[in-house]
Protein backbone atom coordinates (compact mmCIF):
# COMPACT_ATOMS: atom_id res chain seq x y z
CA UNK A 1 0.00 0.00 0.00
CA UNK A 2 1.05 3.23 -1.04
CA UNK A 3 0.70 6.37 1.72
CA UNK A 4 -0.11 10.02 0.03
CA UNK A 5 -0.45 13.23 1.43
CA UNK A 6 -2.26 15.76 -1.05
CA UNK A 7 -0.94 18.94 0.25
CA UNK A 8 -2.80 21.80 1.35
CA UNK A 9 -1.27 24.35 -1.74
CA UNK A 10 -2.27 21.68 -4.61
CA UNK A 11 -6.01 20.86 -3.49
CA UNK A 12 -6.62 24.44 -2.53
CA UNK A 13 -5.54 28.55 -2.94
CA UNK A 14 -3.70 28.93 -0.19
CA UNK A 15 -4.27 32.82 -0.72
CA UNK A 16 -7.97 32.52 -0.45
CA UNK A 17 -10.34 31.76 1.85
CA UNK A 18 -11.84 28.43 1.16
CA UNK A 19 -11.05 27.89 -2.08
CA UNK A 20 -10.91 24.10 -3.55
CA UNK A 21 -9.28 23.00 -6.70
CA UNK A 22 -11.52 20.35 -7.63
CA UNK A 23 -10.31 19.84 -10.92
CA UNK A 24 -6.95 19.41 -9.81
CA UNK A 25 -7.72 16.64 -7.11
CA UNK A 26 -10.18 15.10 -9.38
CA UNK A 27 -7.01 14.54 -11.89
CA UNK A 28 -4.63 13.54 -8.85
CA UNK A 29 -7.59 11.07 -7.64
CA UNK A 30 -7.86 9.18 -11.54
CA UNK A 31 -3.61 9.07 -11.40
CA UNK A 32 -4.13 6.98 -8.05
CA UNK A 33 -6.68 5.40 -9.58
CA UNK A 34 -4.69 4.49 -12.94
CA UNK A 35 -1.66 3.68 -11.07
CA UNK A 36 -3.34 0.38 -10.09
CA UNK A 37 -1.90 0.54 -6.39
CA UNK A 38 -3.85 0.58 -3.25
CA UNK A 39 -3.59 4.08 -1.65
CA UNK A 40 -4.03 5.61 1.76
CA UNK A 41 -4.60 9.45 1.55
CA UNK A 42 -3.90 11.88 3.62
CA UNK A 43 -4.70 15.60 3.35
CA UNK A 44 -4.29 19.00 4.21
CA UNK A 45 -6.04 22.31 5.51
CA UNK A 46 -5.30 25.04 2.70
CA UNK A 47 -6.97 27.59 3.02
CA UNK A 48 -10.11 25.88 4.77
CA UNK A 49 -7.80 25.41 7.86
CA UNK A 50 -4.79 28.02 7.92
CA UNK A 51 -6.82 31.19 7.17
CA UNK A 52 -9.00 31.40 10.65
CA UNK A 53 -6.54 29.51 12.54
CA UNK A 54 -4.24 32.01 12.01
CA UNK A 55 -6.54 34.52 12.34
CA UNK A 56 -7.48 33.33 15.40
CA UNK A 57 -4.46 31.81 16.96
CA UNK A 58 -6.08 28.43 17.42
CA UNK A 59 -2.26 26.43 17.19
CA UNK A 60 -1.29 28.74 20.32
CA UNK A 61 -4.67 26.63 22.41
CA UNK A 62 -6.56 27.89 24.75
CA UNK A 63 -6.23 31.97 25.33
CA UNK A 64 -10.03 33.69 25.26
CA UNK A 65 -13.55 32.76 24.62
CA UNK A 66 -13.51 34.33 21.09
CA UNK A 67 -11.68 31.65 19.52
CA UNK A 68 -14.31 29.28 20.49
CA UNK A 69 -16.66 29.94 17.61
CA UNK A 70 -13.47 29.90 15.43
CA UNK A 71 -12.92 26.58 16.55
CA UNK A 72 -15.79 24.66 15.16
CA UNK A 73 -15.52 27.00 12.00
CA UNK A 74 -12.04 25.97 11.10
CA UNK A 75 -14.05 21.76 12.03
CA UNK A 76 -16.51 22.77 9.73
CA UNK A 77 -14.27 23.73 6.82
CA UNK A 78 -11.70 21.43 7.27
CA UNK A 79 -14.63 18.31 6.96
CA UNK A 80 -15.99 19.88 4.32
CA UNK A 81 -12.76 20.29 2.34
CA UNK A 82 -12.19 16.67 3.19
CA UNK A 83 -16.32 15.30 1.67
CA UNK A 84 -14.98 17.44 -1.28
CA UNK A 85 -11.96 15.37 -2.02
CA UNK A 86 -13.73 11.63 -0.74
CA UNK A 87 -16.32 12.81 -2.99
CA UNK A 88 -13.98 12.81 -6.25
CA UNK A 89 -12.26 9.48 -5.06
CA UNK A 90 -15.46 7.96 -5.07
CA UNK A 91 -16.20 9.21 -8.39
CA UNK A 92 -13.01 8.03 -10.06
CA UNK A 93 -13.58 4.52 -8.06
CA UNK A 94 -11.75 4.97 -4.81
CA UNK A 95 -13.99 3.68 -1.70
CA UNK A 96 -13.16 6.45 0.75
CA UNK A 97 -14.55 8.03 3.70
CA UNK A 98 -13.94 10.65 5.45
CA UNK A 99 -11.87 10.33 9.35
CA UNK A 100 -12.34 13.66 11.15
CA UNK A 101 -9.22 13.29 13.51
CA UNK A 102 -10.39 15.88 15.95
CA UNK A 103 -13.66 13.80 16.83
CA UNK A 104 -11.12 10.76 17.10
CA UNK A 105 -8.13 11.55 18.74
CA UNK A 106 -6.69 14.42 20.95
CA UNK A 107 -3.26 16.07 21.74
CA UNK A 108 -1.71 15.95 24.97
CA UNK A 109 0.52 19.28 25.59
CA UNK A 110 1.07 19.72 20.96
CA UNK A 111 1.70 15.69 20.90
CA UNK A 112 -1.22 13.48 19.15
CA UNK A 113 -2.59 10.60 21.27
CA UNK A 114 -3.88 8.57 18.83
CA UNK A 115 -4.78 4.96 20.96
CA UNK A 116 -7.67 3.89 19.76
CA UNK A 117 -6.98 3.15 15.79
CA UNK A 118 -9.23 -0.03 15.31
CA UNK A 119 -11.88 1.77 13.32
CA UNK A 120 -9.22 3.20 10.85
CA UNK A 121 -7.61 -0.61 11.13
CA UNK A 122 -10.99 -2.07 9.89
CA UNK A 123 -11.72 0.26 7.45
CA UNK A 124 -8.45 0.29 5.47
CA UNK A 125 -9.24 -4.04 5.78
CA UNK A 126 -12.24 -3.79 4.60
CA UNK A 127 -11.36 -1.78 1.45
CA UNK A 128 -12.49 1.39 2.29
CA UNK A 129 -10.16 3.49 3.17
CA UNK A 130 -9.61 6.31 5.84
CA UNK A 131 -9.35 9.64 4.80
CA UNK A 132 -7.42 12.06 7.58
CA UNK A 133 -6.82 15.24 7.08
CA UNK A 134 -4.85 18.59 8.99
CA UNK A 135 -7.86 19.52 12.07
CA UNK A 136 -8.08 21.11 14.87
CA UNK A 137 -7.67 18.79 17.77
CA UNK A 138 -8.75 19.17 21.83
CA UNK A 139 -5.86 18.86 23.63
CA UNK A 140 -5.42 17.85 27.60
CA UNK A 141 -2.96 20.52 28.22
CA UNK A 142 -3.78 23.51 25.74
CA UNK A 143 -7.70 23.56 25.33
CA UNK A 144 -6.99 22.94 21.69
CA UNK A 145 -4.44 22.69 19.43
CA UNK A 146 -3.79 22.35 15.14
CA UNK A 147 -2.45 18.50 13.95
CA UNK A 148 -1.39 18.54 10.66
CA UNK A 149 -1.72 16.12 7.99
CA UNK A 150 2.00 15.56 8.42
CA UNK A 151 1.41 14.05 11.76
CA UNK A 152 -1.25 11.55 10.43
CA UNK A 153 1.22 10.15 7.72
CA UNK A 154 3.80 9.11 9.86
CA UNK A 155 1.09 7.38 12.72
CA UNK A 156 -0.50 5.81 9.40
CA UNK A 157 3.03 4.14 8.26
CA UNK A 158 2.96 2.87 11.55
CA UNK A 159 -0.47 0.97 11.31
CA UNK A 160 -0.30 -0.19 8.33
CA UNK A 161 2.24 -2.18 5.65
CA UNK A 162 3.47 0.80 3.78
CA UNK A 163 5.80 0.73 0.78
CA UNK A 164 6.06 3.60 -0.40
CA UNK A 165 5.53 7.81 1.37
CA UNK A 166 4.36 10.09 -1.25
CA UNK A 167 4.33 14.12 -0.15
CA UNK A 168 2.03 16.10 -2.86
CA UNK A 169 3.15 19.75 -3.20
CA UNK A 170 3.07 22.49 -5.59
CA UNK A 171 6.79 22.76 -5.96
CA UNK A 172 9.36 20.35 -7.79
CA UNK A 173 11.34 18.70 -4.93
CA UNK A 174 13.68 20.52 -2.21
CA UNK A 175 16.26 22.78 -3.58
CA UNK A 176 19.59 23.84 -2.68
CA UNK A 177 18.09 27.18 -2.23
CA UNK A 178 14.70 29.03 -3.21
CA UNK A 179 14.82 28.28 -7.06
CA UNK A 180 11.89 31.74 -7.38
CA UNK A 181 14.35 33.88 -6.33
CA UNK A 182 17.65 31.86 -7.00
CA UNK A 183 18.61 31.20 -10.27
CA UNK A 184 21.40 28.80 -9.20
CA UNK A 185 19.15 26.66 -7.04
CA UNK A 186 19.60 22.97 -7.44
CA UNK A 187 17.14 20.16 -7.64
CA UNK A 188 18.40 17.35 -4.74
CA UNK A 189 17.36 14.13 -6.26
CA UNK A 190 18.16 12.23 -3.23
CA UNK A 191 18.20 13.04 0.44
CA UNK A 192 20.23 10.25 2.88
CA UNK A 193 21.55 11.16 6.01
CA UNK A 194 24.97 12.48 4.74
CA UNK A 195 23.41 14.63 2.52
CA UNK A 196 21.31 16.11 5.66
CA UNK A 197 24.79 15.95 7.59
CA UNK A 198 25.93 17.77 4.67
CA UNK A 199 23.66 20.30 5.04
CA UNK A 200 24.15 20.79 8.69
CA UNK A 201 27.51 21.11 8.44
CA UNK A 202 27.23 24.15 6.44
CA UNK A 203 28.51 27.41 8.40
CA UNK A 204 26.36 30.05 6.58
CA UNK A 205 22.95 28.22 6.83
CA UNK A 206 20.31 30.94 6.50
CA UNK A 207 16.47 30.61 6.64
CA UNK A 208 15.91 28.69 3.35
CA UNK A 209 18.55 26.40 3.91
CA UNK A 210 17.14 26.09 7.73
CA UNK A 211 13.89 25.14 5.87
CA UNK A 212 15.30 23.09 3.50
CA UNK A 213 17.20 21.20 6.77
CA UNK A 214 13.55 20.72 8.45
CA UNK A 215 12.08 19.52 5.22
CA UNK A 216 14.56 16.80 4.81
CA UNK A 217 14.34 15.75 8.48
CA UNK A 218 10.93 15.32 8.04
CA UNK A 219 11.04 13.14 4.45
CA UNK A 220 13.91 11.20 6.25
CA UNK A 221 11.75 10.34 9.49
CA UNK A 222 9.23 8.40 6.64
CA UNK A 223 11.89 6.92 5.20
CA UNK A 224 13.04 3.48 6.52
CA UNK A 225 16.04 1.17 5.06
CA UNK A 226 13.09 -0.69 2.46
CA UNK A 227 10.87 2.85 2.44
CA UNK A 228 11.43 5.57 0.46
CA UNK A 229 9.39 9.11 1.32
CA UNK A 230 8.84 11.20 -2.58
CA UNK A 231 8.52 14.60 -2.70
CA UNK A 232 6.60 15.54 -5.80
CA UNK A 233 4.85 18.42 -7.98
CA UNK A 234 1.07 17.67 -8.20
CA UNK A 235 0.00 20.45 -10.33
CA UNK A 236 1.92 19.17 -12.88
CA UNK A 237 -0.44 16.74 -14.80
CA UNK A 238 0.66 13.31 -14.95
CA UNK A 239 3.55 13.45 -12.87
CA UNK A 240 2.26 11.79 -9.80
CA UNK A 241 0.77 9.22 -11.78
CA UNK A 242 4.11 8.55 -13.65
CA UNK A 243 5.46 8.39 -10.22
CA UNK A 244 3.15 5.49 -8.79
CA UNK A 245 3.78 3.50 -12.08
CA UNK A 246 7.58 3.53 -10.97
CA UNK A 247 8.74 5.82 -13.98
CA UNK A 248 11.43 8.49 -13.00
CA UNK A 249 10.13 12.11 -12.90
CA UNK A 250 11.48 15.13 -11.47
CA UNK A 251 10.90 15.17 -7.49
CA UNK A 252 13.00 14.76 -4.28
CA UNK A 253 13.44 10.84 -2.69
CA UNK A 254 14.13 10.74 0.86
CA UNK A 255 16.36 7.48 1.64
CA UNK A 256 17.18 5.07 4.56
CA UNK A 257 15.54 6.77 7.65
CA UNK A 258 17.50 9.39 9.96
CA UNK A 259 19.41 6.69 12.20
O1 LIG B 1 -2.38 21.59 6.20
C1 LIG B 1 -3.28 21.98 9.17
O2 LIG B 1 -2.97 20.77 8.51
P1 LIG B 1 -1.88 20.74 7.33
C2 LIG B 1 -4.65 21.88 9.85
O3 LIG B 1 -1.75 19.30 6.96
C3 LIG B 1 -5.32 23.18 10.14
O4 LIG B 1 -0.59 21.26 7.91
C4 LIG B 1 -6.66 23.08 10.76
C5 LIG B 1 -4.82 24.35 9.91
Amino acid sequence: MILIKLGGSVITDKSQYRTFNKERVARLCSEIKESGHKALIVHGAGSFGHVLSKRHGIQNGYVSEEQIPAVAEVQYDVRDLSLMVVREMLNVGIPAVSVPPGSCFVLDDGKLVASDTEAIERLADAGVMPVLFGDVLMDRVKGFGICSGDTFMEKLAELFDIQKTVFVSDVDGLFTADPKTDGNAELIEVVDKNVLENIKSKSDIDDVTGGIRFKMEAMLRMSTADRDCVLVNGTVAGRLGALLKGETVISTTAKGGIK
